[in-house]
């Protein structure tokens, strides 16, 4: 998951990083390839210490001292005199200013050549256009503003991607929370809740609502399973086999039945054993069959869903949004659950779609068992794209 956009971030960052060293030690090579002498250490150290500005001035008369002695020794005082300029020229120069003032500001070829490489790495791991360009422009105004600490450059680096890449993920649009609106509408009595779910054919719906129905249980809410796809051959035994496999009720139709007849019942079924919650689950449907869309219209219509989720798979990449702009037209989508991330070298699709649909992501599925379920968390995203240090 995410494996390919972090390793091609990881370089990238690797790459600046290393370019933006090579640069603090080019003096300090140059100098030592001069065969001048370096300051002594205790003198250094104390211009550590010491302001700033100070801090440059005392360490330039460290080398200046050091060179003096040195020539002194030697009884050259015409050298003595050269040796101790040049090292105060020396001591102003980029590497003392870094190592002292401890800060770096990037250049500007540097930032936009790492700009660019982080924009392809993006574009090509399916995250969406926009979304490249917004997480790029907040990057470039912190990479001009920022200094770095010259001893922990990468930390720096890696803090400032994080940053802006948690501004395109924490969107903040109406995001609701499932376990929240689920909890609320307990304590306030107004169960049972009703989550309708679609999305294109074998995306893991069915298998998504059995998490989600393994998840309420071990929370100690109840729920219960609605068969509403009635067209696919098996898909009523699939549902099924799940609910058994979790241990919650299932309540199924015949195959050709009208789906929202299905979860009519379900919701009857609900209310008469005081359970908290039903789950319903659709045929797949592509967003460009009409009858099938309207078919969903209906089951809307008739279900007054609390919540419809919206379940596509994130290997789909930018092709989702195109989807659930085609389903929003019929039905409104409160949030998104993206599966099969563990299938998704990419991971784009995770990073951007909440950000140009406006429709925030619930949940991530995994991997095939019912616990492989992790709740949509922008920090997690972040932690999955970009390296430790
Ligand atoms: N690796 C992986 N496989 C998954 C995940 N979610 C579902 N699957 C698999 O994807 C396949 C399709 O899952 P379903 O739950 O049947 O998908 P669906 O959307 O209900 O399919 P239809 O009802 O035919 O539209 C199954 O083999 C699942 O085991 C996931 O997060 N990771
Ligand atoms: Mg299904």
């Amino acid at each position: 998951m995410f494996d390919e956009l972090k390793k091609r971030l990881s370089s990238a960052i690797k790459g600046i990083v290393r370019k933006e060293e090579e640069e603090i030690e080019k003096p300090l090579k140059k100098e030592d390839d001069a065969g001048r002498e370096a300051p002594k250490q205790d003198k250094v150290d104390a211009a550590h210490d010491s302001h700033a500005e100070d801090a440059i001035e005392a360490e330039g008369t460290a080398y200046a001292d050091a060179h003096e002695e040195n020539a002194a020794a030697g009884h050259r005082p015409e050298q003595a005199r050269k040796g101790k300029e040049d090292a105060i020229r020396f001591a102003l120069s980029t590497r003392i200013k870094s190592k002292v003032l401890r800060s770096v500001a990037l250049n500007n070829d540097d930032i936009a050549h790492f700009l660019e490489a982080l924009q392809v790495s993006m574009l090509e791991s399916d995250v969406a256009y926009d979304t490249t360009e917004k997480f790029i422009g907040t990057l470039d105004r912190k990479l001009h503003s920022l200094k770095f600490d010259s001893n922990n450059l990468s930390g720096g680096m890696i803090d400032a991607v994080r940053e802006s890449l948690l501004g395109v993920l924490n969107t903040d649009k109406g995001s609701i929370n499932l376990n929240g609106l689920i909890n609320a509408s307990i304590k306030e009595g107004k169960t049972p809740v009703r989550i309708l779910f679609l999305g294109p054919n074998g995306a893991g719906k069915t298998t998504m609502i059995a998490k989600l129905a393994h998840m309420l249980k071990s929370n100690g809410i109840s729920c219960v399973m609605s068969a509403s796809d009635t067209f696919r051959a098996a898909a009523i035994e699939q549902t099924e086999f799940h609910a058994n496999k979790v241990g919650v009720p299932v309540i199924k139709g015949s195959y050709g039945a009208d789906p929202a007849s299905v979860a009519f019942d379900a919701i009857a079924y609900a209310k008469s054993h005081r359970i908290s919650v039903v789950l319903i689950d659709t045929a797949g449907r592509q967003e460009t069959n009409k009858n099938l869309i309207s078919e969903i219209q209906k089951i809307s219509r008739i279900t007054k869903p609390d919540a419809t989720i919206f379940i596509g798979e994130s290997t789909s990449g930018n092709r989702i949004a195109e989807q659930i702009k085609e389903f929003s037209k019929s039905v409104k989508i409160d949030g998104i659950i993206l599966t099969k991330l563990d299938c998704d070298a990419k991971g784009g699709s995770a990073i951007s779609i909440s950000d140009i649909t406006g429709i925030p992501i619930l949940f991530f599925g995994t991997g095939e068992s019912y616990d492989a379920l992790v709740e949509y968390r922008p920090e997690f995203i972040a932690d999955a794209v970009l390296p430790n240090n």
